[in-house]
């Protein structure tokens, strides 16, 4: 267990011991109390103020209580929440045509979380597979990479390669295959295979400390896929929505997945809101009745994603994410701080890898981050994953550089 640097307020204090007393012990949180955001900045109940630089793993790009979509999600919550799809609602429709058309897809099959989305991607991946390419029924695989994080249900750690997502949870969903990331041969071969239905694959591994495959790693597999008769599973849940500097990492190679999945900041934080888009040759093999969720395309998801979109696109996020995503690298560089190993990512979605003898450095540093005024986590022991708000500014870009500049020397 790490080490705490600093004693927390006796404030503070009283949140943790009613969190350790009374809630699962499923994280190991950074030793703060948040209690308000605003914009790329959140606030604990000690009143001290920090740059978020972890975005709520990329729920808040639009930065923390965006207004416009605070504003929609207010009004419609005082209108109408849950229809379920018992019935039918005013917004369902609408929000279907606003997204299909903003991405470019015959259909959208709404759910909540992010892992509803993968699985639900990964049903209507395998019904495709029976039902339009002929795999013999029970048959259908999936390829999968190694490092791969596609959340935490029962299907999904099931072709996780992390022992702290798997072990002891067996046994586990048959039907996938796992080969290396970013290896274009591999794959090749796998998909030789002609039970092969599908391929999934984040366009940069975001938990495995923000892994940028080969520039023509995405787009050759797009041809490999399309070649084999497979479809193209891009998971964007944390990538896409102006992330990494165009609305989908897909986009930066100009590929187009068979089935897109989103989450995250399709609500832009405010609640959990995931989309499955994909064309009707896919999306149609699943009818009336056979998948479905309580809350999935509730009117209150509907209106708050479709102001989260709008905001992207309005505010011009993607290319924010560009630039300032250059500057903060950047930046870093330009520390030569002797504690880096490796600086990496796209738009604003990077991560340091931090080069010490002392394994626990990494939780150190976001310590040292915290008490002066930035918040971040490590991600797998020494990879610290920077992801601002796509909000942030040229200054406060320089601000946060130094902060990082002068925690930095907690390591010397
Ligand atoms: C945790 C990080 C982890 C995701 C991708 C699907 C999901 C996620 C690419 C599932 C969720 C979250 C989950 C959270 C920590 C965070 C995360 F990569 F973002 F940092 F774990 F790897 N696909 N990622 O990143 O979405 O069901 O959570 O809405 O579980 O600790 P969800």
């Amino acid at each position: 267990m790490h080490t705490q640097l600093s004693t927390m307020s006796e404030k503070a204090q009283h949140y943790l011991d009613l969190e350790q007393q009374y809630g699962a012990h499923n994280y190991h949180p950074l030793p703060v109390v948040l209690e308000r955001g605003q914009g790329v900045f959140v606030w604990d109940v000690d009143g001290n103020r920090y740059y978020d630089f972890l975005s709520g793993y990329s729920a808040v790009n639009q930065g923390h209580c965006h207004p416009a979509i605070v504003s929609a999600f207010t009004a419609q919550a005082q209108q109408l929440t849950l229809t379920s799809r018992a019935f039918h609602s005013n917004l369902l429709g609408e929000y279907a045509q606003y997204i299909t058309s903003f991405f470019g897809y015959n259909k959208v099959l709404p759910m909540n979380t992010g892992v509803e989305a993968v699985e639900t991607g990964l049903k209507l991946c395998r019904k495709w597979g029976y039902e339009v390419k002929g795999i013999p029924d029970g048959q259908a695989k999936v390829i999968v990479c190694t490092g791969n994080f596609h959340g935490r249900t029962m299907g999904v750690i099931s072709f996780s390669s992390d022992p702290s997502s798997t072990t002891h949870f067996g046994p586990y969903l048959p039907g996938f295959i796992s080969i290396p990331y970013n290896d274009l041969s591999a794959l090749a071969e796998a998909l030789k295979d002609p039970s092969v239905a599908g391929f999934l694959v984040e366009p940069i591994q975001g938990e495995a400390g923000v892994v940028v495959p080969d520039e023509g790693y995405l787009a050759a597999a797009r041809q490999l896929c399309t070649d084999a008769n497979v479809l193209l599973i891009a998971d964007e849940i944390q990538t896409g929505l102006a992330r990494t500097g165009l609305m989908l990492a897909c986009d930066h190679e100009a590929v187009r997945p068979d089935i897109l999945l989103l989450g995250k900041a399709l609500s832009g934080g405010m609640l959990p809101v995931s989309a499955v888009l994909a064309d009707d040759e896919v999306m149609l093999t699943i009818g009336p009745g056979e998948h479905g969720s309580t809350y999935g395309g509730n009117p209150l998801a509907c209106r708050t994603a479709i102001a989260a979109l709008q905001v992207l696109k309005d505010e011009q996020m993607a290319e924010q994410a560009t630039a300032m995503g250059e500057l903060l690298r950047h930046g870093l560089q330009q520390l030569h701080s002797p504690h880096i190993g490796l600086i990496r990512g796209k738009g604003l979605l990077n991560a340091i890898v931090i080069k010490h003898s002392n394994p626990d450095a990494a939780w150190q540093l976001c310590l040292e981050l915290k008490e002066n005024g930035l918040l971040a986590k490590p991600t797998h022991g020494d990879k610290i994953r920077f992801a601002p708000p796509l909000v942030i500014t040229a200054e406060q870009i320089e601000e946060c550089v130094a902060i990082i500049g002068r925690s930095l020397h907690c390591l010397d």
